[in-house]
């Protein structure tokens, strides 16, 4: 278990200080490390956390194929042109059927594959029950740390990989085209309250007028009964969502998710969606809104640190493995069940 608490080990130093001199190679050095889970990696985010978050995290989630990559390739491609320095996370490469190219091989084929102001690295979601894995948060939060103006992130919208893109991200785009269903299911999905700026890309295809039309209309209905009957997801308050639709603890003015259409391929429709990135940013900036979400991923942060640790102390320790063993003896014998053992290994735990 790390410390957390004294000097760095003398590599992990070394890697530090070339982080902060902004090397590339030290990042991805640090990426690694942090991905592997490597000994000191908590010591290390320890250190490099310690000037807190300043980038401004956008991600792009949606449907398997609806033209994430495409979009975030040419967004991308105009902040490089106003020499922004960009940071880019891909979650769960694109699977085989959705048409879609992995990022990286997008975005070789343009004009950022031999840019150096530009970052990408792909990571599978490791997540339990598909979630965001922590270990991708903690990447997100090291292209923060290493210096970025944004940080890009792509994830394949399938349950709560999308929804947990709110614990990484301060800007949510949810991009649908108009193969990907009607506004009905994606308020079943959630996406009407994990949504910062909806996208109806492809709009050159049949049906793109009629989503936008749509998704409009959801978005005036979603207060309510659509939120009662909405499961709690992690790293969502509903609560927050619910007071702030109801107007209370809301200091600013609210923010009304703006549904906007493009075509990818052409880059019609992507000026005005940067437009919209940056008032939701400034949104978030002067009604405290960015420093509440911040706030709410450091709880989901240290949640998922401490899960992490007991679990690794407990599985780690032949003594409490020993009890467990011991434990299945018993229950075989009828002495004992699951819960009365896993209790005896948490009251150890906690001693
Ligand atoms: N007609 C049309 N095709 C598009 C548009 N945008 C993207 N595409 C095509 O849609 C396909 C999928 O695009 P991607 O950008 O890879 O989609 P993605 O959402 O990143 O896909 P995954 O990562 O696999 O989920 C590609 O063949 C694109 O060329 C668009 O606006 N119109
Ligand atoms: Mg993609």
């Amino acid at each position: 278990m790390n410390a957390v608490t004294g000097p760095l080990e003398s590599a992990l130093a070394e890697l530090l200080e070339r982080f902060h001199a902004a090397e590339a190679v030290a990042l991805g050095r640090a990426i690694s490390l942090v991905e592997n889970e490597r000994p000191g990696f908590e010591d290390f985010l320890h250190e490099v956390l310690r000037v807190g978050p300043s980038a401004a995290r956008i991600g792009f989630t949606g449907p398997p194929g609806a033209g994430k990559s495409s979009l975030l390739s040419v967004v991308a491609t105009i902040w490089r042109t106003r020499n922004e320095q960009l940071g880019v996370v891909a979650v769960d490469p694109t699977s085989p059927y959705s048409g879609g190219a992995l990022l990286g091989d997008r975005i070789r084929m343009s004009d950022l594959a031999t840019d150096p102001g530009i970052f990408i690295r792909s990571m599978a979601t490791r997540g339990s029950l598909g979630g965001l894995a922590t270990t991708t948060k903690e990447v997100i939060d090291l292209m923060d740390a290493f210096g970025f103006d944004r940080v890009l992130v792509e994830t394949v919208g399938v349950g709560q990989t999308q929804i947990e893109i709110t614990a990484a991200a301060d800007t949510v785009i949810v991009v649908l085209v108009p193969e990907s269903g009607d506004a009905i299911q994606a308020m079943k999905a959630g996406l009407m309250e994990i949504a910062d700026i909806f996208v109806v890309n492809k709009a050159d295809r049949p049906g793109a007028d009629r989503l936008v039309k749509d998704l409009r209309q959801g978005l005036h209905l979603r207060v309510g009964t659509v939120l009662e009957s909405e499961p709690v997801y992690h790293g969502l308050d509903l609560d927050r969502i619910r007071r702030k639709e109801s107007g209370e603890e809301f200091k600013g003015p609210g923010w009304s998710p703006p549904v906007l259409s493009t075509v990818a391929q052409s880059g019609e429709g992507v000026e005005h969606l940067m437009d919209m990135i940056e008032a939701h940013r400034s949104w978030l900036e002067e009604s405290g809104e960015l420093e509440e979400r911040r706030r709410a991923r450091g709880k989901v942060r240290i949640q998922d640190v401490v899960d992490r640790e007991l679990r690794r102390t407990a599985w780690h320790s032949d003594a409490l493995l020993a009890v467990l063993d011991q434990g299945l003896d018993r229950i075989q014998k009828g002495k004992d069940t699951p819960y009365s053992v896993a209790w005896d290994i948490v009251n150890r735990l906690l001693r």
